[in-house]
């Protein structure tokens, strides 16, 4: 079986982590309002659990046989090392391996710069999902990064999320024209036919932390039950490479089974998951592994 790797990359804070979190369906990595990823952070499904860190020469540091949040999060900040492995039993295809970079806009730190260009121009990856902060978009690191990524990767292996959705103050802002102004913004930058999905995907991680039962902080459960009661719509699907008939599919969709058939609010947890746009993603990298395999 072939193996796909998708690297994620934006400027910083946008929601990398994040969206890597949401994606495992747990708060494994650390992730945080100031610059946490200074190293490369590669996250295998596996039946072993394993973190095995490396320096800038590829030599290991530290090996150990069990995974936790902190020993990562140790890791992740230790000046010596540049690339962990975590390997672990995650709820996705052993065949999909997420890489986390560290953004290029960190001016504390030089180093993250040169990490996150070198990582790709080596072009180690099958996609590249381009995380865009939609509370502060378009900034001068964006316009940079993005004319170095349109230089050297291929257009169609990049993947455009919009982060933060939930952010809008819906009142005053559409995400529909925020969408639109952002397709042709890439368009200028020869980005053709950039595919875009918007997402939250803290909201994703919040459902899937809930419906795992893991323990959730004041602020998170007061957002999680803020969210589950005012149910807004907050996705755009118009530059998703789906189909109305793919759409419905993905929405009717089987997700948490764990929870059992006699999980009453079992279709409102769905269509509220769905409504973090989140899933559309999801559906895309399956999809992508599916036919890699065909
Ligand atoms: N409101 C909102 N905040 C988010 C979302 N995703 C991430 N964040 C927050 O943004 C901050 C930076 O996220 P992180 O994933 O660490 O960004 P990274 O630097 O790109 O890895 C954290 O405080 C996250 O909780 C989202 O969808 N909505
Ligand atoms: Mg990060």
């Amino acid at each position: 079986m072939n193996k796909i790797r998708i690297v994620f990359t934006a400027t910083m804070s946008a929601g990398k982590t994040t969206c890597i979190n949401a994606l495992l369906g747990t708060e494994l990595l650390h992730s945080a309002n100031e610059a946490t990823t200074a190293t490369i952070t590669e996250i295998q499904a596996s039946d072993v659990e394993l973190i095995r860190a490396f320096d800038s020469n590829k030599a290991i540091v530290k090996e150990v046989d069990a995974l936790t949040a902190d020993t990562l999060k140790v890791l992740n900040q230790s000046q010596q090392v540049q690339e962990i492995l975590v390997k672990g039993k995650f709820n996705f295809s052993e065949n999909l391996v997420l890489i986390d970079t560290p953004g290029p806009n960190n001016s504390r730190d030089e180093s993250h710069k040169n990490l996150a260009y070198e990582f790709i121009e080596e072009e180690n990856f099958d996609y590249l999902v381009y995380v865009i902060n939609a509370t502060q978009p378009f900034i001068n690191d964006d316009v940079s990064f993005l004319k170095f990524i349109k230089r050297t990767i291929d257009s169609d292996k990049i993947i455009f999320l919009v982060n933060k959705i939930d952010d809008f103050d819906l009142d005053k802002e559409s995400i529909e024209s925020f969408i639109n102004n952002l397709k042709n913004y890439l368009n200028d930058l020869g980005f053709v036919k950039p595919i875009i999905f918007s997402i939250s995907a803290y909201r994703a991680l919040l459902i899937n932390k809930f419906i795992r039962q893991e323990k959730l902080s004041k602020k998170e459960k007061r957002e999680l039950f803020s969210f589950l009661e005012n149910e807004h719509e907050i996705i755009n699907l118009a530059y998703t490479p789906f189909s109305p008939e793919q759409i419905a599919h993905i929405k009717a969709q089987k997700r948490f089974e764990c929870l059992g058939d006699e999980f009453e609010d079992y279709e409102y947890l769905n269509h509220i998951y769905c409504n973090t746009g989140f899933p559309y993603f999801e559906f895309s990298i399956k999809n992508q592994i599916f036919l890699l395999n065909k």
